[in-house]
């Protein structure tokens, strides 16, 4: 009976939608704690991009309702999504920092048939678990098994791996082992750090004392891979020779300054850097500025961005109407130019293709940057 009366709301809030002349973006973001940088960026990107084209499609208003997760919290995250869909009637759901609160808006997504954006969240089976989510991110596994296939190539054989102990920390340890023992490698160590407050340097002891070629590490942006990058340099493991790889979110554009020149010469693979050299990423890196001169935009408000330019094309191949059906086909397959390069909504998965960039850590005018040294085009995420 409860699901019967949630239903009719449901229904009732797509049928008022569709009569409305505004089109309401419900993004649920991690806006305080440990994960507030996150989003800063998702939120930073949506606007960019809005101040870039306007706010207003096929004669329509685009509304952004903002709303804090607090971090990862599933509960949080599923009744503000409720709210969303029920009180606001939001025609679209977007946003999701972190995998766990993804997950938990999924079977809403589903019910009410809410296209829904994922803007970050990495792990692979996101996608999976409603037919109405996209992504316009990345995932794990799509940017550790060039990694894995980077390194052995390079001449390094034995790897210790460590990751954040949650869903795309999963992901990336399952994915390089496969694919850098398939190989040849070996992995000659796994450790997985608590997601929450991590003491990285007695894990980061560990790693010294299984004495291997290099540590591959994946813990998400912003605080801890500050914390992992300071454990690597205090125990002195650049010193014993071992090399520090890791995805992209160790060393992105938003804590890389914070990182130091202890970073210099990090390889890492990822599907953005703001030094990526093209007119998107240009224009992209001016709107952004223009929405928040102090911070540099990373991979998050990339995706961000991308996932209102996927908004915008819906609602004007729509003409305004908004249907979650009719939304999804327009997403699937669906083709833009990034500022990260070209991307493709994949029709079978509604997962993302894309390039996936090694990059160097150096300095650029002064500043640290990412630098781009080889691509590997059109990635599908493996874990599929
Ligand atoms: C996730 C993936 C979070 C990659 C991250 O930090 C990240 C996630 C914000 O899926 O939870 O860098």
């Amino acid at each position: 009976m409860k699901k019967l009366i949630l239903l009719a709301v449901f229904a009732l809030a797509s049928v008022q939608s569709w009569a409305a002349d505004t089109i309401k973006v419900g993004l649920l973001v991690e806006m305080t704690g440990t994960f507030a940088d996150f989003g800063l960026q998702i939120t930073n990107g949506a606007k960019a991009y809005m101040k870039q084209h306007g706010d207003t499609v096929a004669g329509k208003k685009i509304e952004l309702i903002i709303k804090d997760t607090t971090g990862p919290a599933p509960d949080v995250a599923k009744r503000l999504a409720q709210e969303l869909v029920v009180k606001d009637k939001v025609d679209f759901l977007a946003g999701f920092g972190l995998t766990p609160n993804a997950l938990a808006v999924a079977p809403i997504a589903t019910e009410a048939k809410i296209p829904t954006i994922i803007m970050n969240a990495a792990t692979s089976v996101i996608t999976a678990k409603s037919p109405y989510i996209v992504r316009t991110s990345f995932t794990l596994a799509q940017v550790t098994e060039p990694m894995a296939q980077w390194a052995y190539r390079n001449g390094v054989r034995k790897v210790f791996t460590v990751v954040a102990d949650y869903g795309p920390g999963h992901d990336a340890e399952d994915t390089f082992k496969k694919a850098f023992t398939k190989m040849g490698g070996q992995v000659v160590g796994e450790l997985r750090v608590p997601l929450t407050n991590p003491e990285f340097g007695p894990f980061v002891q560990r790693v010294k004392d299984g004495k291997p070629e290099a540590v591959f590490v994946f813990v998400p942006a912003g605080e801890m891979a500050v914390g992992f990058m300071k454990a690597y340099n205090e125990r002195g493991l650049a010193k014993a020779g071992i090399k520090l790889l890791s995805t992209g979110d160790v060393t992105e554009d938003g804590v890389i300054e914070a990182l130091g020149d202890n970073a210099l010469g990090v390889i890492s693979t990822h599907q953005y850097s703001a030094a990526h050299v093209s007119p998107e990423n240009k224009a992209f890196l001016a709107a952004y500025s223009q929405i928040d001169p102090k911070t540099r935009p990373n991979f998050m408000a990339v995706g961000a961005y991308d996932g209102m330019a996927a908004i915008y094309e819906v609602v004007r191949q729509l003409k305004g109407n908004i249907d979650g059906d009719k939304a999804m086909q327009v997403l699937k397959g669906m083709k833009l130019l990034s500022p990260r390069g070209p991307i493709q909504i994949d029709p079978e998965t509604r997962d993302i293709v894309q390039n996936v960039y090694v990059r160097e850590v150096k300095k650029v005018n002064g500043k640290l940057y990412n630098v781009e040294f080889e691509t590997i085009n059109a990635v599908k995420d493996p874990g599929k």
